[in-house]
């Protein structure tokens, strides 16, 4: 198989994209994708975390990726799988509250035991203690979507902002979550 600077080549991503595009539409729909992701469980790969990629990757906004964005779509879930098994230090398959901290603390951001707490309990969907790859995804996009709504009004960046109440309505409507 080859490989050109970490990009998987065209005929490896067309066999993966034909076997995800089941209806054969030349489209990958919202539950194509979550049928063809696993969480490491057989619970279904979480909902919100599939149209959050999907989002991200449908450039014709249409709610589907075609063949063409399929590839970095493909990279983007490789990248998070390796990120996750990175900090799943004791191979338990999901991410435990020190494991997150870790985590989040190798992302950049500087968080207190009290957030990392409600983060947990946010994106435990299965109430176990602990967060699978799925969720981890979700969280750690929706906590980087936030975050970055809210430094573009930290001008001075000293993690205090003061913002109006139309301000506020703006900032959360344009969120992409
Ligand atoms: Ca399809
Ligand atoms: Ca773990």
């Amino acid at each position: 198989m080859a490989y050109q600077s970490g990009v998987p080549d065209q005929q490896f991503l067309w066999d993966i994209f034909r076997r995800v595009d089941k209806d054969g539409s030349g489209y990958i729909s919202a539950d194509e994708l979550q049928m063809a992701l696993s969480n490491g469980t057989w619970s279904p790969f979480n909902p919100e975390t599939v149209r959050l990629m999907i989002g991200m990757f449908d450039r014709e906004n249409r709610g589907t990726v075609s063949f063409q964005d399929f590839g970095a779509l493909w990279k983007y879930v490789t990248d998070w799988q390796n990120c996750f098994r990175s900090f799943d230090t004791d191979n338990s398959g999901n991410i435990d509250k020190n494991e997150l901290k870790t985590a989040l603390t190798a992302f950049g951001y500087r968080l207190s035991d009290g957030i990392v707490d409600t983060l947990m309990r946010k994106f435990d969907r299965f109430g176990r203690g602990t967060i699978l790859f799925d969720d981890f995804i979700q969280c750690s996009v929706i906590l980087y979507t936030l975050t970055s709504a809210f430094k573009q009004y930290d001008t001075d960046m000293d993690g205090v902002i003061t913002i109006h109440y139309e301000q506020f309505l703006s900032m959360v409507f344009a969120l992409k979550i």
